[in-house]
């Protein structure tokens, strides 16, 4: 395999150094095949359920491979959202601050981290192909799965975790030779993430060790469904933002380089990042408006909260927008629109993440319905939901992840893209047929047509009768299904076959952005970074146990007074299997 140049790791000798960095490659090129191959499996059962809500059943059809909705339903949300997401960027958030840094990730730790979530995946693969787990991916209780199913999403969950010492270990070791330096921007917006996932994750490990594992196994009788789904989403909530910061990495990170420009502001994404950290796990329980137990005065301090998780992703707006503005410009574009006509649309990478953040205006705005207490009671468990989630985790995250793999299969490999055409005609597929998808979902939910139910099966007649209303938007999701099933196919055929069969050439450097006033390089042997003017604001942010004891007492704050009402008035269930 060939390696940028610019890939050794300068803390180590040259021989060390070449051999680390060719299996720091190689094990990112692994994270980077095992997420999408997992994502092969979700985005072809998808559109499946996108032709269910069109009236169509395709499950009798697809016996035995396929039992029922649910059961693909399950494999859908766990491989997209579990899998695929926890994959790449377990790889992603290790290689872009090695790599920006300029240091060596400890290779035993990463190994580890992909040997421990192969091993779950590989767990909860079987759990859901033998239709013994078809509980979906949020696994309320007392709906009951196989110990397969807990013990590989408790494995899944636990590997997913293990970039954070990696991380440490890496910024510790960049500080010793550069003191008094602010962390590298890439580098702190990977930490502060891994540093909310691993304080988020504390919610599901409790309800999967003490509760769901032992039950699985018969070890305990019963279980409290509204404990565990409060515990789910204080992981469940926080689970978002660790799909959405990693893309945030990318547009903040990469993208102001990619299109031609500069970063316009680097402490705006500090202190999007920080935000981020901060209110992603206290506002869990807005999943739960409707779920009965806690008192309105925490719903409505829910809704501020929820509203204040909300505001970083609009700093994000304008940060992005100007930092595309400004490269548009740069590119000779004029007048009101035409920086955004100059922007380079023929590279694929660039036109996945522009495409995917104006997908994120309409996930933003239906956020926003979903945090707000009153409209929530209209949306909630009806197909508004899928339609919000699929233009955020389903746009934001699946296409910047695509992009970052039109530059990184290169990057890795010294092979080139098969087809940039090819690349291209898939992310401008995969936005059609997602907007329109949830344009249809969302609309269908305000008809009150429910999510998660196999809609399809009924009579006909009934069907008509129960949704009719629905069948304009019901049919916009079928048919943005049917174009997300072209879409991704056309991105597997550039992604594998590219890295198969793609002309070799040689590979290009990661594209670290530069900001306005920052360093064209931070790896540890560059010119010392006169960033040292850093604010006292941005100074205080890069303390990050600072940050992450505010997190903390924030999300005791938030979660004692609703915990501990359930804890008192435990109800004890005993396991269903519906399927
Ligand atoms: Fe959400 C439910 C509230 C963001 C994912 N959400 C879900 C579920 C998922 C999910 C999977 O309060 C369903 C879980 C389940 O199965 O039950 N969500 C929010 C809010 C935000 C939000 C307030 N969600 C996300 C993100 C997700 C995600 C991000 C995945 C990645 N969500 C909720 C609530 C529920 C919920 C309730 C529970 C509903 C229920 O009843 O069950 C906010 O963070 C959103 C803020 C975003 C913005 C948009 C900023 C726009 C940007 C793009 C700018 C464009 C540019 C392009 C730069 C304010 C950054 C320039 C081009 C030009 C043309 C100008
Ligand atoms: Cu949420």
């Amino acid at each position: 395999m060939e390696i940028a140049a610019d890939t050794l790791p300068s803390t180590l000798p040259r021989s060390e150094s070449d051999r680390a960095a060719a299996s720091t490659c190689r094990l990112m090129l692994a994270f980077l095949i095992t997420g999408f191959s997992a994502l092969l499996i979700g985005a072809t059962i998808g559109p499946l359920q996108a032709l269910n809500y069109g009236g169509v059943d395709a499950y009798p059809a697809l016996r035995p491979l396929l039992q029922s909705y649910y059961q693909g339903l399950t494999i859908h949300g766990v491989m997209n959202g579990y899998v695929f997401t926890f994959f790449v960027t377990c790889g992603l958030l290790v290689y872009l601050p090695a790599r920006e840094l300029g240091v060596a990730p400890n290779l035993t730790m990463w190994r580890t981290c992909f040997a421990v979530m192969a091993v779950g995946a590989l767990c909860v693969i079987y759990a859901m192909a033998d239709n013994s787990s078809s509980v979906l991916w949020t696994f309320y209780p007392p709906l009951k799965g196989s110990p397969f199913f807990y013990f590989g999403i408790t494995l899944l969950a636990l590997g997913s975790t293990m970039p954070l010492p990696i991380l440490l270990k890496m910024r510790a070791t960049w500080r010793r030779h550069r003191p008094g330096e602010i962390t590298p921007l890439v580098t702190y917006m990977s930490l502060t993430t891994m540093l909310m996932w691993g304080l988020a994750g504390v919610g599901v490990m409790a309800e999967l060790v003490l509760q769901l594992d032992p039950w699985s196994l018969g070890l305990i009788g019963t279980v409290d469904p509204i404990i565990n789904r409060t515990l789910f989403w204080l992981t469940g909530h926080p689970i978002v933002y660790f799909w959405l910061m990693p893309a945030y990495v990318s547009w903040y990170g990469l993208l102001s380089r990619q299109v031609g420009g500069k970063l316009i502001s680097d402490p705006m994404a500090r202190i999007t990042f920080a935000l981020l950290m901060i209110f992603a796990l206290p506002v869990g329980t807005h999943h739960q408006f409707s779920d009965p137990g806690f008192s309105s005065i925490w719903r409505g301090i829910l809704v501020v909260l929820t509203m204040s998780v909300a505001t970083p992703s609009l700093v994000t707006a304008f940060t992005i927008g100007l930092s595309l503005e400004y490269a548009g410009r740069l590119r000779g574009g004029k007048g009101w629109f035409g920086w955004f006509r100059a922007l380079p649309w023929g590279d694929p990478s660039v036109a996945a993440q522009i495409l995917a953040a104006i997908t994120f205006i309409l996930g933003g705005a239906t956020g926003i319905v979903n945090g707000s207490w009153q409209l929530n009671a209209i949306v909630h468990n009806t197909t508004f939901i899928p339609g919000h989630f699929h233009v955020t985790v389903g746009s934001v995250t699946a296409m910047t992840f695509m992009a970052i793999s039109f530059w990184m299969v290169p990057h890795l490999t010294g092979r080139q893209l098969i087809s940039r055409r090819l690349a291209l005609f898939s992310v401008w597929t995969w936005f059609v047929g997602m907007t329109i998808f949830a344009i249809g979902m969302t609309w269908a939910g305000l008809y009150g047509v429910p999510r998660r139910a196999w809609v399809s099966a009924l009579p006909h007649d009934t069907y008509h009768a129960l949704y009719g209303a629905a069948s304009v938007p019901l049919a916009l999701v079928a048919a943005g299904g049917v174009l997300l099933w072209v879409a991704s196919y056309a991105f597997f055929a550039v992604f594998f076959g590219s890295i198969l069969f793609g002309r070799r050439a040689a590979p290009p450097p990661v594209p670290f952005a530069q900001s306005f006033g920052g360093p064209a390089s931070s790896t540890i042997d560059s010119p010392p970074n006169p960033a040292q003017s850093a604010s006292p604001l941005i100074r205080a942010l890069d303390h990050v146990w600072l940050l992450t004891g505010i997190t903390v007492l924030a999300t005791l704050a938030a979660y004692i007074p609703i915990l501990w009402p359930f804890l008192h008035h435990v109800t004890r269930a005993p396991g269903w299997i519906l399927w």
